[in-house]
């Protein structure tokens, strides 16, 4: 790199606190400019390591992260740029730090309000190590057509306007980072672009000042002329106006330093930056402006006339044959963002999932339509809840009060029934809730919990087709399948199932029609006669049941029915409930500090 040269197409920066956009805009200017390899090589993100996955072009990326800055440095020896991104709180030790790094050359700090102090240390610390702070308080830098620090020219429409992805003849030096991105536009109208640009930030104190860009300008050979954008407060334009004076800057120099209104207020005005106030007559405008034309500037009567000054400058030196305008050269397109691409309507793609349920889009989540809040002020239970995300209706009240007795009579039955005892002895074994739980509830199936669906199926058929208990039963006993929905391993004829009578007895008193639960009374009349075990158990009460719900309510077509009964949606009454009562399990087994279960030899018999 050449003497003055902080950047070049090669130069490759570590991302201090991970920020999509700028990164982003980065690369995307790396690929306006043809760049091989990016620029961002890592990215800090304390705490977090893993890949980012960004785009260069086309191309996806993935962006090594690193938790520290020792780290990325090591990872990346090459990446001499630090571009810190981290808030004001944290600006100043993260830049030390990174400064402390050998492999770290240049740190440019974008926070505004880095106490001075921390500046101040800073500053005395880069310059007896010789490397270069650019800000607190900027937007940054850019090499044109090589390298570019963060937001630096705002967006990729703006940098080829300002034709930023190849370089021209002009170094520019501002204080003011949205003033630069104004001045690049000029620049470029009135001659042939920016070869380096750097908003040093508008802090009193900034890590590097305009006089220190202009005489690393003047070293590097393809700059012929610069611009120099001040402003009131402050005495940094007076060491260049020293080193103009002393012969140290010998390429032309056209500067301005606005505020130039701050004498229209009859008080002290602080403008937008920390440093931009007018402390005293040689920290105004005017008196700097004057200065710097004494000193040999070209310095304009007014902003207005600062393009025209640029202008006229750039020409002399064309006509001087110092400078070759250079030859034009056409930018690659950047692909555009499929996410902007659609909000501007220029493209249309396929969606991968479809969802009819819920919607969280909104200002607050839905469930079939029906806003949460509405839920909550209506006084709704879980049972309206289970009947807007499973059958998106609202149904009345007496199904959804009947759903939620479902769930409450469901949710436990004791520690020895398979779920539970499942759940138990995986929670013994150390596992977490989830794995515990999940235990317990893939014993559901046909013999356990899970027979609500065939029952509901079996006996909606058999009572459609009008066949008699006996012919339902005999001929299923003929096809070798036992009725879903009948029998029980401790209920009886003499000990009905309680939740049975329950269920039965909130439909008699609430149903419109219980037909489909009689036939069931019917199949269990005749099974009983065979067996005292033959009982309708819990599974049977509330599939008959729930063919009540569907038939009777007038909520369902006959098309729906057949199809909730065909997908199976009511085994997750017993799955929800159940759930309550295995993590019920799960936390007891912990709360009890029970040690890994191991079942008894005594209990097994171990045969050949
Ligand atoms: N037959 C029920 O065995 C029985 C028939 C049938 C029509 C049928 C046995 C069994 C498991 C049932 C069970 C749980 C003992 C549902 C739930 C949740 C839970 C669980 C918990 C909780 C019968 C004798 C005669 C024969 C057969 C006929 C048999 N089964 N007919 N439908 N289903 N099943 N499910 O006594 O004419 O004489 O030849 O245990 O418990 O999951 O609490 O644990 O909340 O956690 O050996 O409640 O199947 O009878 O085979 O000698 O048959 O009855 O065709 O007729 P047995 P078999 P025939 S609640």
């Amino acid at each position: 790199m050449a003497t003055g040269q902080l950047f070049s197409r090669t130069t490759q920066a570590l991302f201090y606190n991970y920020k999509q956009l700028p990164i982003q805009r980065m690369l995307d200017f790396d690929f306006l400019c043809g760049r091989e390899t990016p620029s961002v090589a890592g990215i800090i993100n304390p705490g977090a390591e893993g890949f980012q996955k960004l785009f260069f072009g086309q191309e996806e990326i993935a962006i090594p992260v690193h938790s520290t800055i020792e780290a990325a440095c090591a990872a990346h020896p090459t990446a001499d740029v630090f571009i810190n991104f981290a808030s004001f709180r944290s600006a100043a030790a993260s830049s030390l730090s990174a400064l402390r790094q050998p492999t770290i050359r240049v740190v440019a700090i974008i926070a505004e309000g880095v106490p001075e102090s921390d500046t101040k240390q800073l500053i005395a610390y880069a310059r007896s190590n010789n490397k270069v702070v650019i800000g607190p308080a900027t937007v940054g830098g850019i090499q044109a057509g090589a390298f570019k620090i963060g937001d630096t020219a705002g967006t990729i429409d703006n940098i080829v306007q300002c034709k930023l992805y190849r370089p021209g003849s002009v170094g520019f030096v501002s204080k003011s980072g949205g003033m630069s991105n104004e001045m690049y536009n000029t620049i470029a109208r009135v001659t042939d672009g920016i070869y380096e640009g750097i908003a040093i930030g508008g802090d009193v104190f900034p890590g590097s000042t305009l006089s220190d860009h202009i005489l690393r300008f003047n070293n590097i050979p393809q700059i012929k002329m610069m611009v120099v954008l001040g402003e009131l407060g402050g005495r940094d334009e007076y060491s260049l106006v020293e080193a103009l004076k002393q012969g140290k800057v010998n390429k032309p120099v056209v500067a301005w330093v606005s505020g130039t209104c701050a004498r229209l207020f009859k008080s002290e005005v602080q403008f937008g930056h920390a440093g931009a106030k007018s402390g005293g007559e040689m920290e105004s405008a005017q008196a700097k402006n004057q200065a710097l034309k004494e000193a040999g500037a070209v310095v304009p009567t007014s902003y207005e006339a600062f393009e025209a000054a640029i202008k006229e400058t750039f020409e002399k030196l064309v006509e001087e044959g110092k400078i070759t305008p250079i030859k034009e050269v056409k930018p690659p397109q950047i692909p555009e963002d499929l996410n902007s691409a659609i909000k501007s309507g220029k493209v249309r793609a396929p969606t991968h999932i479809i969802s009819t349920i819920s919607d969280d889009r909104g200002e607050e989540p839905c469930y079939a339509g029906v806003p949460m809040s509405s839920i909550v002020e209506q006084g709704l239970g879980v049972g309206d809840v289970i009947s807007l995300l499973w059958f998106k209706r609202s149904l009345p009240r007496y199904c959804t009060k009947f759903i939620e007795i479902c769930i409450m009579l469901c949710a436990d039955h004791g520690p020895c029934v398979s779920g539970a005892h499942n759940t138990i002895v995986t929670a013994r074994a150390g596992k977490d809730l989830v794995s515990s739980l999940v235990s317990g509830l893939l014993t559901i199936g046909p013999r356990f919990g899970g027979a609500i669906d065939d029952a509901a199926r079996y006996f909606k058929d058999a009572y459609d087709r009008g066949l008699t208990p006996y012919e339902f039963v005999e001929s299923m006993k003929k096809k070798g399948i036992r009725v879903p929905g009948i029998g029980h391993r401790i209920k009886r004829g003499d000990n009905r199932d309680k939740r049975v009578e329950l269920l039965q007895l909130f439909a008699r008193t609430n149903f419109p029609s219980v037909k489909y639960m009689e036939y069931a009374v019917q199949v269990e009349t005749y099974t009983l006669s065979k067996a005292n075990n033959l009982v309708l158990n819990v599974d049977g009460a509330i599939g008959s049941l729930f063919l009540d719900l569907l038939a009777g309510s007038g909520m369902f077509t006959k098309q729906e029915i057949d199809e909730i009964i065909e997908i199976g949606y009511l085994n997750g009454l017993f799955v929800l409930a159940r759930s309550i009562g295995l993590i019920g399990h799960t936390f007891d087994q912990k709360r009890l500090k029970q040690p890994l279960y191991r079942h008894p030899w005594e209990d097994v018999l171990y045969t050949k």
